[in-house]
């Protein structure tokens, strides 16, 4: 496979990056990892946004085709209130947008910065004016968290990625789930970060949230590789089954997309390609992503062409569910 085929499975769009802080109202030192959604029949993105102090606040930006004019908040959209919530006291980081259609509200997880760490925290909103806090769901150090838009059984379903102390093992992508968005349990090992020289080696994350397609539940990850000069941000793709996302379907080999441009290659952090959001229109996804934890580009893709590739480029044949028991024994390499 050529770098020239992953090109036809991402398109950059030819305006990238299409945010950066010259844009902004406001000073700051960055603007990057942008959880995105529809709202009013227009693209909205939730930024995170770098202060001249190294803090991060989350600040709106709204366009009607999602390409261009962006409309960016006058002022901090949400910011860090550890007045109220204490964890947040080194800012709040890389939202994941999720509309759930049952309590006709928008969940956003998003990374809390704590002094024990990061952490997952939760806020809903149905104006992206006014938030409500649910405060933390899970304890540090957890990062990369989205909700699933549906009920699963009965129960909401969270993918998010814990880091133990026991780093012998890397840092993998997990399921739990709650009745009520609040307590979360039922956790599980999903997506494992392989090892030795691998792409997706010691550590993965989920991306933007879960994609229901009529196949599964697409994922698009993204993999970190430790090298002489620093990490690589890569993304890949995977699919779970539509009905108990438990069990991986299929998980691709080989990255679909990498830093290649300036933009993605050099930034305050270099190397770094960082989707929080997709926006889906028919078969097209409009992909917003961080480029070197500096600005926001954006890529498009063809959902079904994702999924034939990943039909076309799986590692494995038979569903897998990920135990801890089949975690020590029973992995794909
Ligand atoms: C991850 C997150 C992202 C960031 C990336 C690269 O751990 O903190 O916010 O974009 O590292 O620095």
């Amino acid at each position: 496979m050529s770098n020239a085929q992953f090109k036809e499975l991402f398109q950059r769009h030819e305006n990238n990056p299409i945010i950066t802080v010259k844009d902004f109202p406001y000073p700051a030192n960055s603007v990057f990892n942008a959880g995105a959604t529809s709202f009013g029949g227009e693209a909205l993105l939730l930024m995170r946004v770098e202060d001249r102090r190294g803090i991060s606040h989350l600040t709106t930006a709204r366009s009607e085709d999602g390409i261009g004019n962006w409309r960016i908040h006058d002022r901090p959209t949400l910011i860090p209130s550890p007045e109220t919530n204490p964890e947040e006291i080194w800012g709040i980081e890389d939202p994941r947008i999720t509309f759930l259609e049952e309590l006709k509200l928008w969940a956003i997880t998003y990374t809390a910065y704590s002094k024990s760490g990061p952490l997952v925290s939760l806020a809903t909103t149905v104006d992206f004016g006014d938030f409500e806090r649910l405060g933390p769901i899970m304890p540090p150090e957890d990062k990369d968290a989205a909700l699933f838009p549906v009920r699963i059984k009965g129960r909401w379903a969270m993918l998010h990625r814990p880091v133990s102390t026991f780093h012998a093992t890397g840092a993998h992508i997990w399921i739990s789930y709650s009745p009520d968005l609040k307590h979360w349990g039922d956790h599980r090992i999903l997506i494992p970060a392989r090892k030795g020289g691998w792409w997706d080696a010691h550590k993965v994350g989920i991306s933007p949230p879960p994609l229901q397609t009529d196949e599964g539940w697409l994922l698009l990850y993204h993999g970190v590789k430790r090298t002489a000069s620093g990490a690589i941000y890569r993304l890949g793709l995977a699919l779970l089954d539509l009905e108990d996302p438990c069990w991986v379907i299929a998980r691709s080999d080989e990255w679909v997309f990498q830093p290649e441009e300036g933009y993605e290659v050099f930034g305050d952090v270099d190397k770094v390609v960082f989707p929080c959001g997709w926006i889906i229109d028919g078969d097209t996804v409009q992909i917003y992503y961080g480029g070197a934890d500096k600005c926001i580009a954006l890529a498009t893709a063809s959902i079904s062409e994702l999924l034939q590739w990943l039909k076309e480029h799986k590692s494995f044949t038979r569903k897998y569910q990920t135990t801890f028991q089949t975690f020590r024994g029973n992995l794909p390499p």
